[in-house]
């Protein structure tokens, strides 16, 4: 009888023991996104997601879990901090209620593969790591500059008297120019435009289609600034727990993801062309007034980074400017 209990007892150990094994082999990620479902940075994850699992049997899994219905996009930043999900697709504009350096990003002038290699990788990843309790996994958009769209006709880089809709990608450069901003997530931009609650919105050269903006955009802006900075980040303790082959894995499918980056160029010629045809006018100034409207974008941007987070802005400037 005492023998039984022994031997049952163990077998029972050994097979919660295999149970957790197995467990600990195969780890499922719970993703959302900051941005829209049908917008072209989801509809470009939702194919990697795909072959993350089919490879990853056994190893690691990727459940996508929705868009800003599941969480609204300036709230996906805390979720990533906190644990509520272990990964996000999500651009530093929403989350800078968890860290003001996450707006830093767009200020980046060399591709993310420039950026592992100049040490500007490992010095996002440090403060995202102390103040963010994120990982940075992989810049997923580059090679898209921001523009601003607009209903009203400007002859000079001036938006006096003009409602614009901003992030804070966009609000001291905005403001500079003499704008009354309002800031808004993605999804309310359309219906703000339609109840011409603004007049125009600050978006990247691509994507406007996405959500039928160009339903209601009569001109852009050229010249381009900035580059939009869209990337997955992990919650870090979810990442630390991952076994060394989980992590080896996901680092390769993130590489694989981020060499797919080329794509981003092709794009921005596509969509401008897109944008012409649907009868979007372009306003451009002279190669002079164009320089001086780009220069003051970075101008603005790193003087009130310099502003908010002295050390971290002055060591991202050194790495991130060309
Ligand atoms: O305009 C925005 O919502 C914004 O900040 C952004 C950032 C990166 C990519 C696209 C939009
Ligand atoms: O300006 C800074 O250096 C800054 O804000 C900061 C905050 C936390 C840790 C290190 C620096």
């Amino acid at each position: 009888m005492k023998t039984r209990v022994i031997k049952s007892a163990l077998l029972w150990v050994l097979a919660a023991s295999s149970a957790t094994t197995v467990l600990a082999q195969e780890v499922t990620l719970r993703l959302v996104s900051a941005f829209a479902e049908n917008g072209i940075y989801v509809q470009r994850l939702q194919p990697w997601i795909n072959k993350v699992n089919a490879e990853g049997k056994g190893v690691l899994q990727i459940n996508f879990i929705g868009g800003p219905k599941a969480i609204p996009t300036f709230e996906v930043g805390n979720a990533v901090k906190t644990g509520v999900v272990d990964m996000a697709l999500n651009t530093g504009a929403f989350y800078t209620n968890v860290m003001p350096e996450a707006d830093f990003l767009k200020l980046t002038q060399m591709t993310v593969a420039e950026q592992r290699k100049n040490g500007s990788f490992d010095a996002i990843n440090k403060v995202w790591n102390e103040k963010g309790n994120m990982q940075y996994l992989a810049r997923i958009v580059e090679n898209q500059p921001f523009h601003i769209y607009t209903n009203k006709k400007v002859d000079k880089p001036d938006l006096s008297g003009q409602k614009i809709r901003i992030t804070p990608v966009y609000r001291d450069f905005f403001q500079s120019l003499n704008a009354n901003v309002i800031t808004t997530p993605p999804g309310e931009v359309y219906t703000a435009l339609e109840r011409g609650v603004v007049d125009g919105y600050g978006w990247p050269i691509g994507g406007i289609f996405d959500l039928n903006w160009h339903e209601k955009t009569k001109f852009r802006i050229d010249p381009g600034f900035y580059d939009a900075e869209v990337s997955l980040v992990m919650n870090l303790p979810a990442f630390k727990k991952l076994t060394d082959a989980q992590r080896v894995y996901l680092q390769k499918q993130l590489l694989a993801l981020e060499a797919e980056n080329t794509f981003w160029v092709r794009y921005a010629a596509e969509e401008t062309a897109r944008q012409a045809k649907s009868g979007i006018q372009t306003i451009a100034f002279d190669a002079a007034t164009s320089k001086a409207f780009k220069d003051k974008a970075y101008d603005i941007a790193w003087t009130s980074a310099l502003k908010q987070s002295p050390e971290i802005a002055a060591k991202f400037k050194s790495l991130f400017s060309k």
